[in-house]
């Protein structure tokens, strides 16, 4: 008799069978998360840009809570928007600021500089550099700022970002909440 089977002699069968459920245990968590991971890598889930509080209603309004970071541009909301949806974004707390010194603001970007000439090249000229914007896949960007009620024109995930181009020298986050009917 090896020393492994000599061990597996000496164990209690029960213990045998626990050991045996643990491990599957074990593989299938394992597996789930290997699997989660694929999906953010091939952009069928985008974990990063939301909080895990999805909440469904049995008239199929879905509310999302969603960080829209300063140093990113357009950041995917995990929302998918189809055309003729009733879309709600409203900010609901953090701070930002489009560049280093000046006052921290929220997703109406405060006083911060309104480029507007032809050389402009954020999102929106016409709109505060620190003001929040948003998206529905590649289309016409549209101002948020500290809310925005439309209708959904077409179908694609909804995109938001800050409205400034050089975001490497941006700080801070908010929090804005998504309702979709
Ligand atoms: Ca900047």
């Amino acid at each position: 008799m090896t020393a492994e089977e000599k061990l597996k002699n000496d164990t209690p069968p029960s213990r045998q069978v626990l050991s045996s459920n643990m491990a599957s245990l074990f593989i299938t968590f394992v597996a789930g998360m290997i699997v989660a991971f694929v999906l953010q890598i091939v952009g069928v889930v985008d974990l990063s840009g939301y909080l895990d509080d999805i909440v469904v209603f049995g008239n199929h309004t879905e509310e999302y809570t969603v960080i829209v970071t300063a140093t990113e541009a357009w950041q995917n909301s995990g929302v998918v928007l189809q055309a003729g949806d009733s879309v709600e974004i409203e900010y609901v707390s953090g701070e930002w600021r489009s560049i280093p010194y000046e006052s921290l603001y929220g997703a109406d970007g405060g006083n911060s500089h309104v480029c507007c000439s032809a050389s402009c090249a954020e999102p929106l000229p016409c709109d505060p550099k620190g003001g929040l914007v948003g998206q529905i896949d590649a289309d016409a960007p549209f101002f948020v700022g500290n809310y925005l009620q439309f209708t959904a024109q077409n179908d694609g995930p909804l995109q938001l970002r800050m409205n400034d181009i050089g975001t490497y020298d941006n700080e801070g986050s908010v929090t804005v909440s998504i309702t979709v009917k």
